[in-house]
């Protein structure tokens, strides 16, 4: 089994593809944005998930190219939306960043390239980045920061909590977004201090205005206690999984 040079052909024979998870608010549960999550069809293995190949793609470098890609895809996708689908007219795209794209020189610009050829408002695409490999970036690109805050795209902390950002650190990144990691969402109803994680970042969030959204809710149960939060969205497969983009308009036609 050789999925380095499979995934280094990968690309030019279109084995790669986006589905997308719907992010809803939580009031009223409209879907206000769409992550892209990538997905690989191998010829002979059949479908492989992201996380056997994404950690092969950083090793060997090939996370660039296909970095590349998966944005242009993605926020080429979501404009056609938000232009051709009335509910989706305000919908922003969360693409997934890795580390070693966001520290790369031409960052900015790659970024640059995918907005404009969509065409997408720079207001309605975050990048998402883990705050595991944000503070693993030993001189973290300042540049790359002020240049993304140019263009007019959010950045969001992908599974947070789990790390050890700072109130300070989170205002120097400029974030706009923090996603609370999943398995603080499975604490909530487990005991007396399940809640109390996300009620600490929201505390953060309110200080810094920043938005929260919520992974891996399942259960009506979860919902309820984020609303009694005050968490504004979410995402799980309480409400979906990923879904082929051509799901998606059937998807946004049953919402209440
Ligand atoms: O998609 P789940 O559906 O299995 O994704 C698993 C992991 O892979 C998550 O941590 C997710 O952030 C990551 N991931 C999914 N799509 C992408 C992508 O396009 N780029 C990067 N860098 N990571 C991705
Ligand atoms: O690391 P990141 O948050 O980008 O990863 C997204 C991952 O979480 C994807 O693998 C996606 O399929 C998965 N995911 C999305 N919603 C849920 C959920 O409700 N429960 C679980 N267990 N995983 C989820
Ligand atoms: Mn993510
Ligand atoms: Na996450």
């Amino acid at each position: 089994l050789d999925l380095e040079s499979d995934l280094r052909l990968a690309l030019q024979r279109r084995e790669l593809l986006l589905e997308y998870q719907p992010i809803v608010d939580l009031r009223s549960e409209v879907t206000v944005g769409f992550e892209a999550l990538l997905r690989w069809h191998h010829p002979e293995h059949g479908p492989i998930m992201p996380d056997v190949f994404i950690p092969i793609a950083e090793e060997t470098g090939l996370i660039l190219p296909i970095g590349t890609w998966v944005l242009q895809e993605a926020l080429g996708q979501v404009e056609q939306w938000r232009r051709h689908l009335p509910e989706a007219a305000n919908v922003y795209a969360a693409v997934n960043i890795s580390g070693r794209q966001f520290v790369a020189r031409d960052f900015p610009d790659v970024v640059d390239a995918a907005v404009r050829s969509a065409g997408i408002d720079p207001a309605a695409v975050n990048l998402e980045i883990t705050e595991t490999v944000l503070m693993d970036q030993p001189g973290l690109p300042k540049e790359t920061l002020q240049r993304l805050i140019q263009l007019g795209v959010g950045l969001s902390i992908d599974d947070f909590g789990t790390g050890y950002s700072s109130l300070s650190y989170l205002k120097w990144l400029s974030a706009r977004t923090l996603k609370i990691d999943r398995t603080f969402v499975e604490e909530l109803g487990r005991g007396p201090h399940g809640a109390s994680i996300i009620e600490l970042v929201l505390g953060m969030a309110d200080n810094l205005s920043l938005n929260v959204v919520a992974e891996g809710v399942e259960t009506l149960d979860q919902v309820n206690e984020l609303r009694r939060l005050g968490v504004r969205s979410a995402q799980g497969y309480f409400w979906s999984k990923s879904m082929p983009s051509d799901r998606v308009p059937d998807w946004l036609d049953t919402l209440p």
